[in-house]
């Protein structure tokens, strides 16, 4: 073991029990993002091989590709409604679909296929709200409250969480190797749009709320995650950290915003947030990215080059994200497909040298 390697396994030992609590992938990941942010950063895209614009469940197939030959080195999924899913050890069933109808089965097949080319896996939760059963968006001012322990959802919750890590430890190579993937719950939690938002809950409950959610992935052996932080609309770095969970238990500062009708506001905004991301991840030694982002419908034929690259390219991200192309909502969809009127633009975005692609990474993975 080199000198370099013996300090990072000791700085990646768990607080709470000592042992080390992340897998030589997950380890060897986080490392790769590092060293990614020297060279540029993943271009990701959500849900991409499983749906399109105008498709849904082909196989082979992404709207991305479908433009430049190649796919995004960051493939980003969603575990929303895996609380009613059927989970054990052995998978679930294929009848068990997330909140925008990807089937579980079809995103475990999809996460191992990018895994062994190369690529990177993020997974999101838009959790129901656990009072109503609703979704994320069903706010309620007590429900962070009652899922914390002593609180009368605690049991419910528990088993969601437990569900989401017998999927993710489903989630193996034929070698039986369990794929490291970034788990990014309960984000843009700075508004008030989802159940954890922040006027839902005290900033200990929402902290103490991440730790549960920590403490149970590494009891149920999901030492396969890195854990990326996400919260919208930063204004600076104390407001970054009022709800940070701790360094103990986040790999990746990250934030989330999207880009509306005015250009101007969202320039201001994705600088304000990425300044204090990167101060922040000098500061606390962390990988930092943009985890969400996007122009819906993408009406500005020049926005890749014009507007997202010079404006992002100054910090050392590892990533970025860019949101759905849903099938259903014609009008719903972050990345260019085929006739598209961003489709030149992107296309120069794909050949800069700082972005990031599949066939950009898979030679200098670690795997
Ligand atoms: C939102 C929208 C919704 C979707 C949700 C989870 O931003 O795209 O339609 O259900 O993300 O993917």
């Amino acid at each position: 073991m080199r000198k370099s390697t013996v300090l990072l396994a000791a700085a990646l030992l768990c607080a709470c029990c000592g042992k080390n609590n992340k897998t030589d992938e997950a380890t060897a990941l986080l490392q790769q993002l590092r060293n990614t942010a020297k060279s540029g950063f993943l271009f990701g895209h959500h849900d991409d091989p499983v749906y399109g614009h105008t498709w849904y469940l082909d196989t082979n197939r992404s709207d991305v590709k479908e433009i430049c030959g190649d796919m995004p080195a960051l493939l980003s999924f969603d575990l929303g409604r895996i609380e009613f899913a059927c989970g054990n050890e052995n998978g679930f069933a294929a009848a068990d679909t997330n909140l925008d109808k990807v089937p579980f089965d079809r995103m475990r097949r999809e996460i191992i296929k990018h895994y062994e080319n190369g690529g990177v896996i993020t997974l999101s939760w838009h959790a129901a709200n656990p009072i109503t059963g609703g979704g994320s968006w069903d706010i309620g001012d007590s429900s962070v409250q009652t899922i914390l322990r002593g609180g009368s959802n605690h049991e419910k919750f528990v088993q969601w969480l437990d569900n989401i890590a017998a999927f993710v430890n489903s989630i193996k190579t034929g070698k039986d190797v369990k794929v490291p993937i970034i788990f990014r719950p309960y984000h843009e939690n700075s508004g008030h749009w989802f159940w954890w938002g922040a006027m839902h809950c005290t900033a200990e409950q929402y902290k103490e709320l991440w730790a549960m959610t920590y403490e149970r992935m590494q009891q149920k052996g999901a030492t396969q995650l890195l854990y990326a932080y996400s919260p919208q609309d930063i204004t600076d770095t104390g407001n970054y950290l009022e709800r940070y969970p701790g360094d103990n238990i986040i790999d990746i500062l990250g934030c989330d915003q999207y880009m509306f009708t005015d250009r101007e506001e969202y320039i201001e905004k994705v600088n304000a947030d990425l300044s204090a991301i990167t101060e922040l991840g000098e500061t606390h030694n962390k990988v930092i990215a943009f985890t969400e982002t996007g122009y819906e419908g993408i009406p500005d034929s020049a926005w890749w080059t014009g507007t997202l690259l010079p404006l992002i390219e100054k910090y050392p991200i590892s990533y970025l994200v860019v949101w759905r192309n849903a099938c259903d909502r014609p009008e719903h969809y972050y990345a260019p497909f085929n006739s598209q009127i961003s489709v030149p633009d992107f296309l120069k975005f794909y050949t800069h040298p700082r972005t990031l692609f599949l066939n950009d990474i898979k030679n200098i993975s670690t795997k």
